[in-house]
């Protein structure tokens, strides 16, 4: 049984390592960012309020996301285990993350953080944006999310850094090699 969270900046890989170390360990993947733009696709209540948020590359308010993430770990495929992909991404996420895994009496195992230096990350994005056409990926949004990221996400790497829990893991590099890294880290840090 392995609980995990992936954190990078946008563009480090997260999305594409979570799926493969799903397939791997047979894990479930939960990604926030999958589950907002399901719901904007469906026009759902949740989507037509976090279509603008995301959209403008701001993060969707803490009470919303947080009550979707509540929600979605009490289903039955992520009882016994899960990766979570981009939450939490403030330190109030992580305040209710702990919460949540405290009254379940559980614990995560490992934090990986994703590395990758922002002219790459955006290098990334502009070519996905060619792909898939996604809403957030032009130049000004991609780098206000890099922004947030900096000032809002790596408080909280800190606070798993100071747990002990946290393992970087370089994003540079082909898409396979990464992998590799990712699975080694996670095998030791779950071996340990
Ligand atoms: P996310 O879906 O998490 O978007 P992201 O940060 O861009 O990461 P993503 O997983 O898509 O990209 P990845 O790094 O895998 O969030 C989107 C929005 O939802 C946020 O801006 C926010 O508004 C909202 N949101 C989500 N979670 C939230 C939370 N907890 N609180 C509040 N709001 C929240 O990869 C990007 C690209 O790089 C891909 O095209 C991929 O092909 C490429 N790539 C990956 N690895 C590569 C490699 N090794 N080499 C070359 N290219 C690579």
């Amino acid at each position: 049984m392995t609980r995990m969270l992936i954190i990078g900046p946008p563009g480090s890989g997260k999305g594409t390592q979570a799926e493969r170390v799903s397939t791997r360990l047979g894990v479930v993947a939960i990604s926030t960012g999958d589950i907002f733009r399901a719901n904007v696709k469906g026009e759902t209540p949740l989507g037509l309020e976090a279509k603008q948020y995301i959209d403008n590359g701001d993060f969707v308010p803490d009470s919303v996301t947080n009550k979707m993430v509540r929600d979605r770990l009490k289903q039955d495929d992520a009882l016994h285990g899960f990766l979570l992909d981009g939450y939490p991404r403030t330190t109030a996420q992580v305040d209710e993350l702990d919460d949540i895994l405290a009254a379940g009496e559980q614990q995560l195992d490992v934090v990986l953080q994703l590395t990758a230096d922002d002219d790459e990350l955006v290098r990334r994005l502009l070519g996905r944006a060619k792909e898939t056409g996604r809403s957030d990926d032009n130049e000004t949004v991609i780098r206000h999310r890099l922004d947030l990221y900096h000032d809002q996400t790596e408080p909280v790497v800190a606070r798993y850094a100071e747990r002990g829990i946290l393992t970087q893991v370089d994003g540079i590099g082909d898409v396979d090699e990464v992998t590799d890294r990712v699975m080694t880290a996670i095998s030791a840090a779950t071996s340990a």
